[in-house]
């Protein structure tokens, strides 16, 4: 079994934004794959697809409603069997998210569990009995907003969902929902799909007693956008069964050659430990978390977060990424610390593509893209709906990949699902590419250098005490060592190195005098270790 996705580069599609071939102005499966040789000419290792199954699209795709057929608005089957072929042939792997923690309202499944208590598929969601004043069994919240229990007049019970009331949570205590899930892997590891990055890992199990999560783990006083927030959530999510189930996963995914798994952690508290632990022999190839997706862009906080996670963890994998579809963009919460956007775009894609474990990729950061700004009336995110005006940026990031300078980008020839706009619109791939300076071509170059360094992919890390706000460490040891160096500021500051060794890398903006080194603002460095 070869392990190729230990530090491989992923790049994130999200299909409805990606390209649009058919005009309809949503993303489909053909556009994707008519870019392809964009995605393999940039250097990543795996393509992943946010969800593409057939869906009510309440959640945008992460509400399934068939978990083995393709979606009308991205394609067919055939489309996605185009598409594995030719990443393949392009060398490209290919992952797709697996959203298994709960499906769509209109699943068969649900519609047949919602009709009574005793049908055969009546345990397969979470339902539960109203406590005797009527109201739902638990004080469970929702991630999406208000209470995670829904009333079904039908059945006279409640159901649970973590997110919306349209996406209910499977019942993953009853063995046949596993098994049945199991079966949903094995369709598509044999379509020839590399692997899966699975949604939600730590919410599949919840406590069967219904215990009440906990209010007593507030970070702030102060009421929070989301009161989702305001609770630990001890037994909605996090329970210790989800570690068999992943190690199950595992063991479906190594009866093919070459598969990879990516697990998503949704957690506030204790994310680090947890990618540790759902990372640790026998269960995930990699975990990805939302620990990089604050606003703190500091040198004790990067080393922070990767300490913890090698010390708790050392035969755990982490992936890292600064943005996704569920987040404002890294340069737009970090736009205080950038000289300019562009030149924290270069220095972001360095310090990302630097860091021990995998790398994701979300797509148009190799553009150097911003948030969209966005009005009420332009939102179709009901997370982004639910808290308005709360930056949650779910849309703002989500907005269409920019190819070109024609109209929408190049998208779609038809009107988008979400507007094109100034500035996004003139950072497109048609007047960057082979533009040297160009956030693409830096990104591009950085990419090939990870490649070139197994230091960088594979190697351990040990950060060097430098002052703020400059970060630095070694990756690797002996010859092929690499020391990597940033000023995680707007600022230039000169800092004392010993031992730096010869410059190296594509992307220098710094300069050795002596054992001295001068860091423009955003400034960083790759120096190869004297032996
Ligand atoms: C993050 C997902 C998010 C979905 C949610 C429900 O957690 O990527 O986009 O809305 O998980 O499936």
């Amino acid at each position: 079994m070869s392990e190729w996705w230990r530090g491989a580069v992923t790049y994130q599609v999200y299909p409805r934004s990606f390209q649009d071939d058919s005009g309809d102005g949503v993303g489909d499966l053909r556009g994707i794959t008519r870019r392809l040789p964009y995605l393999a000419d940039l250097g990543v290792d795996v393509v992943w697809l946010s969800p593409v199954f057939a869906s009510p699209m309440a959640d945008m795709g992460y509400d399934v409603s068939d978990y083995r057929d393709i979606d009308p608005v991205f394609g067919t089957l055939a489309d996605f069997d185009a598409l594995i072929a030719r990443a393949h042939d392009l060398g490209l792997k290919v992952i797709v998210d697996q959203v298994m923690s709960h499906s769509s309202d209109q699943h068969p499944a649900f519609q047949e569990s919602r009709q009574s208590c005793d049908n055969p598929k009546a345990d397969w969601y979470v339902w539960a009995d109203p406590r005797p004043d009527g109201s739902p069994p638990n004080n469970w919240l929702s991630v999406f907003g208000g209470p995670a229990w829904t009333w079904d007049a039908r059945r006279r019970q409640y159901y649970f969902h973590n997110f919306l009331a349209s996406q209910p949570d499977f019942n993953f205590h009853n063995p046949n929902v596993v098994a049945w899930h199991e079966e949903t892997l094995r369709f598509w590891l044999d379509r020839g799909l590399d692997g899966f990055r699975f949604d939600t890992v730590n919410y599949f199990y919840h406590d069967r007693l219904l215990r009440d999560d906990a209010a007593d783990y507030r970070v702030k006083p102060e009421p929070e956008a989301n009161p989702y927030n305001m609770q630990y959530h001890l037994f909605s999510k996090n329970q210790p069964e989800n570690l068999g189930w992943l190690e199950r996963i595992r063991r479906v995914l190594d009866t093919y050659p070459d598969r990879t798994s990516v697990g998503e952690v949704g957690e506030t508290h204790h994310a680090i430990a947890m990618m540790g632990d759902y990372t640790a022999p026998g269960r995930l190839h990699q975990c990805y978390s939302f620990e990089m997706f604050g606003d703190d862009y500091s040198p004790a906080f990067f080393r922070g977060k990767i300490e913890e996670f090698f010390t708790g963890a050392p035969k755990g994998w982490p992936m890292w990424a600064f943005s996704n579809h569920d987040v404002r963009r890294h340069l737009t919460r970090w736009a205080d610390y950038g000289a300019s956007p562009a030149a924290l775009a270069n220095q972001t894609a360095a310090l990302l593509l630097s860091f021990p474990g995998s790398i994701c990729l979300w797509q148009g950061e190799e553009l150097g893209q911003t948030d969209t700004e966005l009005s009420f009336d332009e939102l179709t995110d009901p997370q982004g709906i639910a808290f308005w005006p709360a930056p949650v940026g779910r849309d703002n990031t989500r907005t269409p990949m920019v190819w070109d300078g024609a109209a929408h980008g190049g998208f779609t020839a038809g009107t988008p699902w979400l507007p094109v706009k100034a500035p996004q619109a003139a950072r497109h791939v048609a007047g960057q590419i082979g533009r040297p300076d160009s956030v693409l071509e830096r990104y591009r170059a950085m990419i090939a250098f990870r490649k070139a360094n197994a230091a960088l992919r594979l190697g351990g890390c040990q950060f060097l005490e430098t002052a703020d706000p400059v970060l630095a460490f070694r990756r690797g040891t002996g010859a092929d060592a690499l020391t990597c160096v940033f000023n995680l500021s707007a600022q230039p500051v000169a800092v004392d190195v010993p031992g730096l060794g010869d410059q190296c890398g594509p992307l220098q903006t710094c300069a050795l005098q002596g054992e001295v080194l001068c860091l423009g603002p955003n400034g960083f460095g790759f120096f190869r270790a004297k032996t």
